[in-house]
């Protein structure tokens, strides 16, 4: 086990009280938005139709209310002891590179049976329909590119539909970032020729969704999480597909998206290790990057991963399982991502396991209030990344996600980054907000709310160039 460091790292306490009034403001924002019982309707009726339901269930996931056992309080924490990374139990400690290749097999079988759930080894012959080719986009600046990843195997066929923009005056191949998005392409940006997906997506009447149904109200409504104009300029493409096309993101005992093609490996509900819908997630990254390889236009030795909260997590499981991603970047990803699930502050274990049941296989709601009996923690799944470079971010007011848990992550993975012979991570206690460290591992804490802003993504712009422009005057 490794000893815990004693709190030596900037106290995120202040921030609880911020955070609490803040989720309840949004939520009487909600409530307001519900709107009046009219004399045509039933009461059941009115209920269905305003989604109290959900909009309750959801108000009860996410208020700081002590009676649902989450914490924001950090002299609440519970004394903790980490597996060490560089020491598996009855083994010798890992003192070399060549002895970490078997630790992290072994870690990753642990990630894979206990939490994840384990991915598909059948390889499949993709078939690439190209729907739109490179044409000219942004205002000139840019050329966008739409292809369907076609995927069969027993009789089933998925389609995950890739979006690509790349600077139009480059010559040369451009490093990329590959990353999913919540409710489809056409959200990223306004521009009318992105397609508009027909398949189910999460996503509110406010992003144009209806009844789960991406509209034509969708586009560009999360355009300000996909700074297209800042990334293109900086000489970068980017590959996104809506992780609905992979696996839509509700619980249906894993019979949707790309589990039906698995069939014969996975039967639904009967293996406790297959691959949940992050596993798929994480899967469907991999097979982008596989079109990526045949894409002449894109450098696909310089992709970095990247995605936020829920898509943070998967990038972090994508980039951990496959290493052709050159830098793995997670913002805001919490539980299951980049934060510590020992800490049990903010979403735990067991609330990620029922708010979400069928993101991580089955195996990992024996860990519900049993953290300590994990054989991994989360800093085990970044040191899977190393010697690669790794990102994480977190937001002042994002509590949820465990900003200090995330930011001891990347401390206690620093010992495999060290070993490797990389500079790991720079420093040893977590920044003021707003003061971004780069080395190996970089992190930042955002001053605001859960989210991916153009900050956001400058630093991690800042830190790509740093690792695949090394050359370049900063
Ligand atoms: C929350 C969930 C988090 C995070 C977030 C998101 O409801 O509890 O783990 O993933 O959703 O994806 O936006």
């Amino acid at each position: 086990m490794l000893p815990v460091q004693h709190p030596l790292l900037l106290s995120l306490k202040n921030h609880s009280r911020a955070s609490t009034l803040l989720d309840r403001n949004r939520e009487q924002k909600r409530i307001k938005k519900i709107g009046c019982l009219t004399n045509q309707q039933t009461f059941l009726q009115w209920i269905i139709n305003q989604k109290i339901v959900y909009r309750w269930v959801f108000f009860m996931m996410t208020i700081s209310s002590p009676a649902l056992g989450q914490n924001y309080d950090e002299q609440r924490v519970p004394a903790y002891e980490l597996p060490n990374p560089l020491h598996g139990e009855n083994e010798k400690p890992i003192e070399s590179a060549e002895a970490w290749v078997h630790r992290r097999e072994q870690i990753i079988d642990s990630f894979e049976r206990e939490m994840y759930g384990k991915s598909p080894t059948q390889k499949l012959e993709p078939q690439y329909e190209v729907t739109e080719d490179w044409t000219p986009a942004l205002d000139g600046k840019a050329e966008r590119k739409q292809v369907t990843i076609i995927l069969s195997r027993q009789g089933s066929t998925s389609k995950i539909r890739v979006l690509l923009y790349r600077p139009i005056d480059h010559d040369q191949t451009v490093p990329v970032f590959v990353g999913l998005n919540f409710i489809g392409n056409a959200s990223i940006h306004p521009e009318p020729r992105i397609r508009i997906h027909e398949n189910w997506t999460i996503g509110s009447e406010d992003d144009g969704v209806i009844d789960h149904r991406a509209t034509a109200a969708s586009r560009g409504k999360k355009k300000s999480r996909w700074p297209l104009a800042q990334i293109i300029n900086r000489g970068y493409a980017v590959a996104t597909a809506h992780c609905g096309d992979i696996d839509p993101d509700f619980d249906d005992g894993f019979k949707n998206g790309i589990h039906p093609l698995f069939v014969d490996e996975f039967p639904p509900a009967k293996t406790s290790d297959a691959w949940g819908t992050i596993g798929a997630w994480s899967w469907g990254l991999s097979r982008i990057l596989d079109y990526l390889e045949q894409e002449p236009k894109i450098d696909h030795t310089r992709a970095a991963v990247i995605g936020h909260s829920r898509l943070g997590k998967t990038a972090l499981w994508a980039g951990a399982q496959d290493q052709r991603f050159a830098v793995v970047i997670s913002n805001n990803s919490g539980c299951g991502g980049a934060a510590l699930s020992r800490r049990k502050f903010g979403e735990t274990v067991h609330r990620i396991n029922t708010s979400f049941p069928h993101w991580f296989c089955a195996n990992f709601k024996n860990y519900n209030q049993r953290e300590e009996k994990l054989p991994v923690d989360q800093h085990m799944l970044i040191a899977l990344i190393a010697p690669r470079p790794v990102y994480v971010a977190s937001a002042t007011e994002d509590l949820w996600a465990d900003p200090k848990g995330e930011f001891l992550s990347l401390i206690y993975a620093d010992p495999v980054y060290k070993l490797l012979g990389t500079h790991g991570l720079p420093i040893n206690q977590m920044p003021a907000p707003d003061q971004p460290v780069h080395g190996t591992m970089g992190y930042h804490l955002r001053s605001g709310p859960h989210d991916i802003t153009l900050y956001d993504w400058m630093q991690y712009l800042n830190f790509t160039d740093r690792h695949f422009n090394p050359d370049e005057p900063r």
